[in-house]
């Protein structure tokens, strides 16, 4: 049966915008800003969504479900305004009453700052995550933090990359509640004092300490269509109280502006660092700090309506989205022992019942590592606690293995202790201190389990497991393409909204000449709809019929920028030493943020702008290639991007990429794969066929033989290879800048032991020429239109499994056992 649409009412929409306008601003229509109008129907909005969100809270009072919250450092939300309209299922009414009020509902929603509190992947699946879960009509609160600040503006300069401070609370956030009536005190250093009281308990009681108040922000996350919205809550930290200087000694008043100190910069910014530690001591005081309140919120909410704290993880589960916010382990042991008097035994049976660990990353300068001094220092109950769990579990290994042949007892410690080498290990407190493990591709978790984490699998199988990530088929097909997204319902019924294995339905079209003809014309209007992006921010005319190459992601060197820029500088080469070769024409479009100290990615930055710069005004070329670097990448020009992919770039090598996400929004929006068999890259290529895909390079297997027995040597590569040769020597020969030294640090990577790393980590130079080759037939099969239409059909028809709802629900049936909330939707 046909689910009743939401009801939504415009005309009180639209009243509701000229109130806001006029209470808000004392201004009307005509004189308020863009700025303004944007907040007054966002108001307006936010109106519509508090009854739904009263409404869910109320149910889930009377059922009592069981509640996840996912704890994550980052939630790259990306714009609210237009978001919520579709899931409210108010988007066109909405669009109606402002074109009756002559406003343009696009031009509104470019007013919204784009919310980044992420630096990449892992952070939009967590906003991913929250879009599913209400969705599926699941109890869920995303916790973590209110950075005033979230990831850097990217300005481009002379071809640099230039960090600008993101102020997205310059103006409020309509959309969200303060909660101060649900403010909680987190403690930071200090000492604990250990006694006995009067009925002969051992208390440990932390003295001497800086407290902070964590003040909660509530962002209402909406269902589609079913009137659920869940919670994301983001914690800001405010100085405790206001004290008066004269009342204080000395002592008393170093104290009080420490304190201050502490609370104005714990969340002032959210480290731009993916997939590198920095090892800063304020970021261990940010993940304590969001996790503290937390984990005080939900064990209080769950005392609200149970009284047996034994059966917390009865109505509670922590996922922790990677290893930022582990100390939860630790916090909610303390919490249970010292606040509810549980045994040490109790108390870890319920943590480990109600924690569960996200992996997201085998790239080890990423794994956690915090030294034990810090960390002592900073959190002293906490590192009493952590250690104690250490003792106990590596008595546990000595009780595993003593005595079992051919097994070494002490190198099993070294590699699975939590404290070791005066480290806190925090991937390893996140195993041991809860009950799921899982990966995020099948190829990640299998390398988890047969590699990286192999001593914890063969100790405890029955934790792992995999869950291959997917992304919301809502913000990235019905908001980022709605030309596609009518298309399709248009072709298959509107059911694919909630269930995107219906996607399948298209195979029926793949041969179809009309749906293949409106396919590739929805797809040029979003190049057209790109091209008109790229000739405003970066002034340069890109033809949309050109093949549109894209690959944007964060920079990192295993990502392989470098790889598909080398390649491009070969062709350039190519085409002016053969101008009558024929050349399918194409647009190379790079979209990247390289976090600030990280000196190869941010130089691989300035070299895509400085060959697009000769590449782009270079006469010979005849057009025959563009390049491009959009500036400032993020959630809002990722869609469009999407929506204009022919190609899309996931070129990884092969074990370092954990999953990737964006291989599967270029999918669902019909791009074409060209990859490497790595991460999720390997279960596009299983469900599109590899007749749809364009795979090259060095298998896995083949990359991690190579690292086990060192014997790669791309220096013979550049002596066979005249290609690779030349490419590379391009890097120093100046035909991309004056300065012939600039790229050298490049090149030398490339070819040299650099800093302790191998010569060409990354295998560039081995993947070159399969990597051309693919490319090759790439521009052979778009010049076949009809074999391309079915390609890129192929792939929007294929991309079923790839949805965030697939990969919640299996979560929900297999780690969180959630039950499903009944709302009733009005
Ligand atoms: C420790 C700190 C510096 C740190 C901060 C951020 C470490 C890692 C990260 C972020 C990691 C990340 O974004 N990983 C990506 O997660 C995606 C979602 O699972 C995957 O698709 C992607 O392959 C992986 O790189």
């Amino acid at each position: 049966m046909k689910k009743k649409p939401l009801s939504f009412d415009k005309d009180l929409f639209k009243r509701s915008v000229l109130y806001n306008v006029k209470t808000l601003y004392r201004k009307t229509m005509e004189e308020a800003t863009p700025q303004e109008i944007y907040q007054a129907a966002a108001y307006a909005i936010k109106d519509a969504i508090v009854d739904h969100w009263m409404t869910t809270q109320k149910a889930a009072a009377e059922q009592d479900p069981k509640i996840v919250y996912y704890m994550s450092m980052e939630f790259l939300m990306g714009r609210a305004f237009g978001n919520n309209l579709i899931n409210l299922q108010a988007y066109k009414p909405v669009k109606e009453a402002l074109d009756e009020l002559g406003l343009d509902v696009n031009l509104v929603e470019d007013q919204e700052p784009d919310p980044a509190l992420g630096n990449g992947g892992l952070g939009r699946l967590a906003a991913c995550f929250l879009d599913s879960l209400a969705t599926l009509g699941y109890m869920a609160y995303g916790c973590g933090i209110r950075y005033k600040y979230g990831m850097f503006r990217q300005q481009i300069k002379d071809g640099y990359q230039v960090e600008v401070p993101d102020t997205w609370l310059e103006n409020g956030n309509p959309f969200e509640l303060r909660r101060s009536e649900l403010a909680k005190e987190v403690k930071f250093g200090g000492y604990v004092n250990m006694f006995t009281d009067e009925y002969g308990r051992t208390i440990f009681r932390q003295e001497g300490y800086q407290v902070v108040r964590a003040v909660p922000y509530d962002l209402p996350v909406i269902g589609y269509g079913n009137g659920v919205v869940d919670t994301l809550r983001i914690w800001d930290a405010e100085p405790i109280q206001c004290f008066q200087l004269d009342s204080f000694d000395k002592g008393d008043y170093q104290k009080a502006v420490e304190q201050e100190n502490l609370a104005s910069q714990l969340c002032e910014v959210l480290y731009p660092n993916d997939n590198h530690i920095a090892g800063k001591e304020l970021r261990l005081k940010q993940q304590y700090f969001f996790i503290s309140a937390s984990v005080q919120t939900a064990v209080q909410r769950y005392l609200r309506n149970h009284d047996d704290i034994r059966k917390l993880y009865e109505k509670t589960v922590f996922q922790l989205n990677d290893t930022h916010p582990t100390v939860a382990v630790a916090e909610l042991m303390r919490i249970l022992m010292d606040d509810y008097y549980l045994s040490w035994d109790d108390a870890w049976d319920v943590t480990t019942k109600t924690c569960c660990y996200t992996n997201h990353t085998i790239m080890s300068e990423a794994l956690e590592k915090w030294p034990v001094d810090l960390f002592q220092r900073l959190l002293p109950r906490i590192y009493q606690i952590v250690d104690e769990i250490n003792r106990r579990f590596v008595d546990q290994i000595m009780r595993t293995y003593s005595g079992s042949a051919g097994i070494d007892v002490q190198a099993k410690i070294r590699s699975m202790a939590i404290l070791y080498d005066n480290q806190v290990k925090m991937a390893h407190l996140a195993i041991v201190g809860g009950h799921s493990v899982n990966g995020v591709a099948k190829l990640h978790t299998e390398i988890l389990k047969q590699r990286e984490l192999k001593d914890f699998y063969e100790m405890m199988p029955e934790k792992f497991n995999n869950k291959t990530n997917g992304i919301t088929q809502r913000r990235f097909l019905m908001h980022a393409n709605p030309l596609l997204a009518d298309w399709v319902t248009e072709k298959i019924g509107d059911d694919w909204i909630t269930d995107l294995s219906q996607m399948d339905k298209l195979k029926d079209f793949v041969n179809d000449k009309k749906a293949q003809a409106e396919f590739m014309d929805i797809k040029l209007k979003n190049k057209q709809r790109l091209a008109e992006y790229i000739l405003e921010h970066n002034g340069v005319k890109v033809d949309p019929k050109s093949i549109f190459d894209v690959q944007v992601k964060r920079l990192h060197e295993y990502k392989r920028q470098l790889l598909n820029i080398l390649t491009v500088m070969y062709k350039y080469h190519d085409i002016k030493s053969h101008p009558n070769k024929d050349f399918y024409p194409k647009t190379y479009i790079f979209g990247a943020k390289a976090a600030a100290g990280y000196l190869t990615a941010k130089l691989t930055i300035k070299l895509i702008n400085s060959v697009a710069e000769v590449i782009n005004n270079d006469p010979d070329i005849k057009g025959k290639i563009k390049v491009v670097f959009i500036e400032d990448y993020r959630v809002s020009n990722a869609e469009l991007i999407f929506a204009a992919a022919d190609v899309s770039e996931q070129i990884s090598t092969a074990s370092k990429e954990a999953s990737g996400t964006g291989n599967m929004k270029m999918m669902l929006n019909g791009a074409v794969t060209i990859g490497t068999m790595d991460g999720a890259n390997v279960e596009i290529v299983n469900e599109v066929g590899e007749e749809n895909a364009f795979i090259f390079g060095l298998s896995s297997q083949e990359v991690m033989e190579y690292e086990k027995n060192g014997n790669y040597n791309p220096m013979d590569i550049y002596n066979s290879d005249p290609n690779v040769k030349k490419a590379l020597d391009m890097l120093v020969d100046g035909t991309f800048s004056k300065d012939k030294e600039l790229f050298r640090p490049l090149y030398n990577c490339l070819l040299n032991k650099v800093g302790g790393n191998r010569a060409d980590q990354y295998f560039i130079l081995k993947d070159f020429e399969s990597y051309l080759e693919a490319q090759k037939k790439i521009s052979d099969a778009y010049a076949d239109k009809k074999r391309w239409a079915k390609m890129a059909l192929m792939n929007t028809a294929c991309c079923g499994k790839f949805s965030s709802d697939r990969t919640i629900q299996e979560y929900v049936d297999e780690v969180w056992h959630l039950d499903k909330l009944n709302v009733e939707a009005k």
